[in-house]
């Protein structure tokens, strides 16, 4: 452990120096479930100070992953930097998304301005999730300017990870039926902004009708998430789009509400590491000797279940 204790403070500072394989290292690390503590993190994601944090989610096939190349075009003609997690819902067999990922991105691949790390996430995407929000104060620590979370929108997970940035771009087509898919499947209480990509298809303005209709139904907020239209192979809409995301992290810093989502994800993080440490403890302590003689003594009618969490309890408190 010390070692790799060692091994992940030279790789960070390697990593701040501008070395991405040292940086790629430590994302796979952290990916390893290693719980890398960022001393110097001093920029935090969603911070007045730290990068703009946003998530672009959308059915598969959408165009997320086109998008997210022309939104850091966008940024980087602003000379601002970027960094990018996508997660990769490929399939263990044809991993052709991941193919298809890279070479969509690989123009920005030599770019100092940008980093890209792809997750392939074949069936382990709760792990993934945990370590999600570790890889964004790494690369917030890092000083991009903005970090981009792309993931498809299908299942609770995903829904949750994107759920960590602080603006939540929500993906559909031109259609019928894409925008109430994408109700169905609870992207419209997490977007803060629409986009319509493919609109060089038909239908594009009734999707928007469609969309406006429903957000009147639902919001009664001060933010009424505004709908973009773009053709993300042509880089159509895609500036507008960075103004609109621009235009809510502004509305997030006024109205307090980013720090309060820092407030929120600080104090979930916490907690879900005490939670992780209790459930170890607790699993441990069930599965040993003392544990299966309190299991039988219930089982025999000596004891219930109420005391034997009581008893459990007593004794993880004397070790935690
Ligand atoms: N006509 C048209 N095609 C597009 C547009 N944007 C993306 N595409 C195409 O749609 C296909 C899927 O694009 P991706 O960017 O891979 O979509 P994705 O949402 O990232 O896909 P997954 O990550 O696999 O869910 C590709 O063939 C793109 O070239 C667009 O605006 N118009
Ligand atoms: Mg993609």
């Amino acid at each position: 452990m010390t070692d790799r204790n060692h091994n992940a403070d030279q790789l960070y500072s390697d990593a701040k120096n501008g070395d991405r394989r040292a940086l790629g290292r430590l994302i796979s690390l952290i990916e390893s479930g290693y719980l890398f503590k960022l001393n110097q993190v001093k920029s935090h994601p969603g911070a007045q100070n730290g990068p703009v944090l946003v998530g672009i989610t959308g059915a598969p096939g959408a165009g997320k992953s086109t998008l997210t190349s022309q939104i850091i075009s966008s940024i980087r003609s602003a000379n601002e930097t970027v960094a990018v997690i996508a997660i990769d819902p490929s399939s263990p067999f044809t991993g052709g998304a991941i193919l298809g990922d890279r070479i969509r991105m690989s123009e920005h691949a030599l770019d100092s301005g940008v980093y890209i790390r792809s997750f392939a996430t074949r069936g382990k995407l709760g792990g993934l999730a945990s370590a999600v929000p570790e890889v964004v104060k790494l690369l917030s620590s890092l000083l991009y300017d903005f970090v981009l979370i792309e993931t498809v929108g299908v299942g609770q997970i995903e829904v949750e990870i994107v759920g960590q940035a602080d603006t939540t771009v929500v993906v559909v087509n031109p259609g019928w039926g894409d925008s109430v898919q994408a109700n169905k499947a609870g992207l419209m209480e997490i977007a803060d902004i629409f986009v319509i990509n493919k609109s060089d298809r038909p239908g594009a303005n009734e999707t928007e009708r469609d969309l406006k209709a429903m957000l009147e139904l639902s919001s009664n907020l001060d933010w009424i998430p505004p709908i973009c239209q773009t053709v993300s192979t042509e880089g159509q809409g895609v500036d507008t789009l960075l103004e609109k995301i621009k235009e809510h992290r502004s509305y997030l810093e006024k109205t307090g509400i980013l720090q309060q989502k820092l407030v929120q994800r600080t104090k979930n993080e916490i907690l879900s590491l005490i939670n992780e440490r209790i459930v170890l403890k607790t699993n441990e302590f069930v599965d040993s000797k003392f544990g299966n003689e309190l299991i039988d003594s219930v089982i025999d009618g000596n004891l219930d279940v109420f005391a034997a969490s009581e008893i459990v309890l007593g004794e993880i408190n004397k070790v935690i």
